[in-house]
């Protein structure tokens, strides 16, 4: 779950670099019973278990600095956005409890949780994977994780909208054709065009992305 992720592309190579330290720990460490055991029956009934909270209370206290800001993924918790990423690159350290399907004692989420995040609205196994794009989308923010092409690329990216679409040669593959205006050298054209596309594809896929009111009332004239 975590090996891939943190060893390759731009979060593998911020490690290597020494921009970045990442360490994956095991909340079974700290345990002092023979079964290692981190979770008990939930107080009052129901299916499945709770995460103990003297196992996860040493290990953040272990863990933690004067500078530590504790993150639980969780489908229960406020939807990670690139503003939280930009706020989370501005922590000196991060800790992630990543939880599995188990609830965790609330006492934790209380005395040592300072942010629950969400990635979206569906159920995964445990929090490592939200852990994981967490990770990757605060280190792509860290001064000097980007090459100074992956910096300029992901600049045009960035403008509340989404993407226009691109195209690469041949400009006619099986019959399917790269749009005119694009070979066409009218460069003020071309960027006219991008501009139309990014708006209409917003408006049909994340009408929540525009302003309030403007998707209904938008100029462009062509089918939709
Ligand atoms: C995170 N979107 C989905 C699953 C419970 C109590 O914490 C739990 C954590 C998980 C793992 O995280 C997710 C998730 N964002 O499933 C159940």
């Amino acid at each position: 779950m975590f090996a891939g992720p943190l060893d390759v592309s731009i979060v593998g190579r911020a490690r290597k670099s020494g921009l970045l330290e990442v360490q994956v720990q095991n909340l079974r460490q700290w345990t002092h019973d023979r079964h290692k055991t981190v979770d008990d029956k939930p107080f009052g009934g129901g299916a499945g278990m709770v995460l103990k909270p003297e196992p996860l209370f040493e290990a953040v206290e272990s863990l933690s600095g004067p500078a530590t800001r504790v993150v639980l993924t969780t489908p229960a918790g406020r939807p990670f956005s690139q503003a939280i990423a930009r706020e989370l690159a501005a922590q000196k350290h991060l800790l992630f409890i990543c939880p599995s399907y188990e609830g965790l004692d609330e006492r934790v989420i209380e005395a040592l949780v300072d942010d629950e995040l969400s990635i979206g609205d569906y159920v995964l196994t445990n929090g490592g994977l939200p852990a994981m794009v967490m990770i990757d989308a605060v280190t792509r923010l860290l001064p000097g994780a980007l090459g100074a092409d992956e910096s300029a690329q992901d600049e045009s990216f960035s403008h509340g909208l989404l993407e226009y679409p691109h195209y690469t040669r041949p400009a006619e593959y099986r019959g399917l054709k790269v749009p005119e205006i694009l070979l066409s050298g009218h460069h003020a054209e071309i960027e006219k065009w991008r501009a139309e596309q990014a708006r209409r594809r917003t408006r049909e896929r994340r009408p929540d992305m525009l302003p309030r009111g403007t998707s209904e009332t938008a100029p462009e004239k062509e089918n939709l």
